[in-house]
């Protein structure tokens, strides 16, 4: 399947609306995400392999803000143990549409569920495995602290989270060093500098990202015992945290 390319911002008249995931946004998205997020691939990719490894015969694994269903997808291909269930949760009606179709064409067979809904409405139950790839940062930060809190009450002893975020650096230097080469990262895929712009702009107030230190502070105060990055390029990292 050719992808759609991505140039929502390459019109030097493009509206200044703050991004949402619409129609327009879901249309592109793999091309989006794989030349705007270093390391993306590799993150979804080895997301499956974990799953994999953590989950256990007959529990839930959750894909929150699943987008189009890559991690979804990488999960199901990757888990060998029986009576597992996937439920991927976006509140986009535009990206589940699109996922139900891609989800359909894969002849895996661990059943998956689509749900429509904001994710904090969404009970944690019987989990071995919870995704948050990408997504967090688009929620509340004042929200935040429920939803690792929640999932951490879902999940069985021995299960894991997998939390995936753009992040800033305590260290002005670094966080300064670390968006310049983000910067670079998009020049080299292709995105110009008003694309780059632009999107800056539409993201302000909309993804908030945080240091790594809040977020292990976060998933420490939730009750997880051990915690730490398994994955960094710039300033895109993921964490893995163990109930
Ligand atoms: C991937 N994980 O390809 N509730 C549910 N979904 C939400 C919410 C919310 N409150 N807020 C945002 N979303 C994916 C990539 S993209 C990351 C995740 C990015 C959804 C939103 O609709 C979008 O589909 C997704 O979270 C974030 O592995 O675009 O940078």
């Amino acid at each position: 399947m050719t992808e759609n390319r991505d140039t929502l911002y390459a019109d030097p008249l493009a509206d200044s609306a703050p991004f949402a995931f619409d129609d327009g946004v879901a249309r592109v998205f793999p091309d989006m995400i794989k030349r705007s997020v270093p390391g993306y691939p590799t993150i979804v990719a080895m997301t499956g392999l974990l799953a994999g490894k953590f989950a256990s015969a007959g529990s839930n694994l959750y894909d929150l803000g699943c987008s189009l269903g890559a991690s979804t997808l990488a999960m199901r291909q990757n888990i060998r143990q029986g009576g597992c269930h996937i439920i991927a949760v976006d509140n986009s009606e535009a990206m589940l549409e699109r996922c139900r179709n891609i989800i359909d064409t894969d002849t895996h067979d661990t059943p998956v569920s689509l749900v429509c809904s904001d994710l904090r409405n969404v009970a944690i139950r019987d989990a071995s495995v919870v995704v948050l790839n990408f997504t967090l940062q688009f929620i509340p930060v004042e929200c935040r602290d429920q939803v690792i809190q929640r999932i951490h009450d879902g999940l069985r002893p021995g299960g894991v989270l997998v939390l995936s975020e753009k992040v800033t650096f305590e260290d002005p230097h670094l966080d300064e060093l670390n968006i310049q080469a983000h910067h670079q990262f998009k020049l080299a895929n292709g995105y110009s500098e008003l694309e780059i712009a632009n999107k800056r702009t539409a993201l302000e107030n909309v993804l908030l990202p945080e240091t790594l230190g809040s977020h292990r502070q976060r998933i420490a105060r939730a009750g997880f015992g051990s915690c730490d990055v398994w994955f960094q390029c710039f300033n895109f990292a993921s964490l893995i945290a163990l109930k």
